[in-house]
């Protein structure tokens, strides 16, 4: 291959690269999503999952959504000098290929003023909204830990219907 083929070859590759879908896309997955069970009157309540890109750029959850609460948030919570404090955060970026794990004691969904009591062995519908306008529904499964991961996902198109 002379100098000219590989300057050739090179464009190719270039032009094919713009030509796509742009920039290429990111493509969220939530996994092993939970609540824990709260009674009638608390209002506040926190959310846990982890959070995959499986696309080939990188995306931004820029707000969560969920019929089932008055109000979702992505918040983190730190230690700063031996005491627990919780910040809420403007979005959460993740990188290509990259995840996002959503736990206690670290970054998590508020949720307040659940519609209803939120009782173990439910599930409850969030929708992750991101910069691109496209939104990601989940079935969030009420439980007082953590689902096991490794077995399949979980039903995220019909499981639905909280009410
Ligand atoms: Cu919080």
């Amino acid at each position: 291959m002379n100098r000219l083929q590989q300057c050739m070859t090179a464009v190719a590759a270039l032009s094919s690269l713009f030509a796509g879908s742009a920039w290429g896309a990111g493509r969220l997955d939530v996994e092993a999503g939970w609540i824990r069970p709260a009674p009638p009157g608390v209002s506040m309540l926190a959310g846990y999952a982890r959070l995959h890109n499986g696309g080939d750029a990188p995306l931004r959850v820029t707000a969560v959504e969920s019929t089932a609460f008055g109000a979702v948030s992505i918040h983190e919570t730190t230690l700063v000098d031996g005491v627990s404090r919780m910040r809420e955060l403007a979005g959460l970026s993740i990188d290509a290929g990259a995840s996002a794990t959503l736990e206690p004691g670290g970054k998590h969904l508020m949720l307040m003023e659940p519609a209803q009591a939120i009782e173990a062995g439910g599930s409850v519908r969030i929708v992750f909204v991101l910069d691109d306008g496209s939104r990601v529904p989940a079935e969030f499964t009420v439980a007082d830990r953590a689902p096991a991961t490794g077995h399949g996902h979980a039903d995220h198109d019909h499981a639905g219907h909280a009410h």
